[in-house]
């Protein structure tokens, strides 16, 4: 174990057994135009994390420990998109329908595509997932049970929706999880910061939080 130092008390790293997970760093969400913007928001906030990202997927490649992407994603005939995903909000460009990066959230379009600074190399684990939860209908627990992986430790967008609701899926699992700080991002800055704090309060009662450096300076 490599004690890394976190909230609330240090994160017993298991080398060998700890993968590093990035969440949806795709175009959708960080670029105008893709589903995130569709949705209303503004999503200038989560280009910001990007080089932080690269920064931990770099350390991760450093020890050749695992890493996996995922993509929020839908099948292009939508099949596995519930109806009520794709009506909620009301919104006038909607999961499916055209925009200026291709189909919305649809698998192969331009706007699905992880950002290139972040792009998965050959060997790494990319996952398409249909909902907000990355176990949920993607065979990922049993991929990561097969490599003997227990320990998750997590990165991307956003925070309190795709980043939490796995880590919350990861922690019933039984995995050991960590966020870093700086490399999560949320088009809310109050939403971040209080997921941060559910997610480390009652004694870690979902895992651990931390910034990349704490990480990068037990590792190094
Ligand atoms: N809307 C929002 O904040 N997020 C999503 O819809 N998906 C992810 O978080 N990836």
């Amino acid at each position: 174990m490599v004690e890394i130092p976190a909230e609330p008390y240090p994160y017993p790293l298991a080398p060998g057994a700890t993968a590093l997970v990035v969440i949806d760093m795709q175009r959708d969400f960080v670029e105008p135009g893709g589903f995130g913007a569709a949705l209303g928001n503004d999503v200038s906030r989560l280009l910001a994390i990007v080089p932080v990202v690269a920064r931990l997927i770099a350390l991760f490649r450093e020890h050749r420990w695992p890493i996996v992407h995922t993509r929020e994603a839908h099948r292009p005939d939508l099949s596995d998109c519930p109806p009520a995903k794709r009506a909620r909000g009301n919104a006038p460009t909607r999961i499916g329908d055209e925009g200026p990066m291709g189909r919305l959230l649809v698998r192969g379009e331009p706007g699905n595509q992880i950002l290139p600074d972040l792009a998965p190399e050959p060997g790494e684990i990319v996952i398409d997932k249909p909902g907000k939860g990355m176990f949920w209908a993607t065979g990922l627990h049993e991929t990561l049970q097969a490599r003997g992986i227990t320990h998750l430790v997590f990165a991307g967008v956003t925070t309190e929706v795709c980043v939490q609701t796995s880590m919350r899926e990861a922690n019933d699992r039984g995995y050991e999880c960590l966020v870093i700080e700086d490399a999560t991002e949320s088009y809310f800055p109050q939403f971040k910061a209080a997921t941060l704090a559910m997610i480390r309060a009652q004694g870690g009662i979902v895992g651990w939080t931390t910034p990349l450096a704490a990480l990068e300076g037990a590792l190094r």
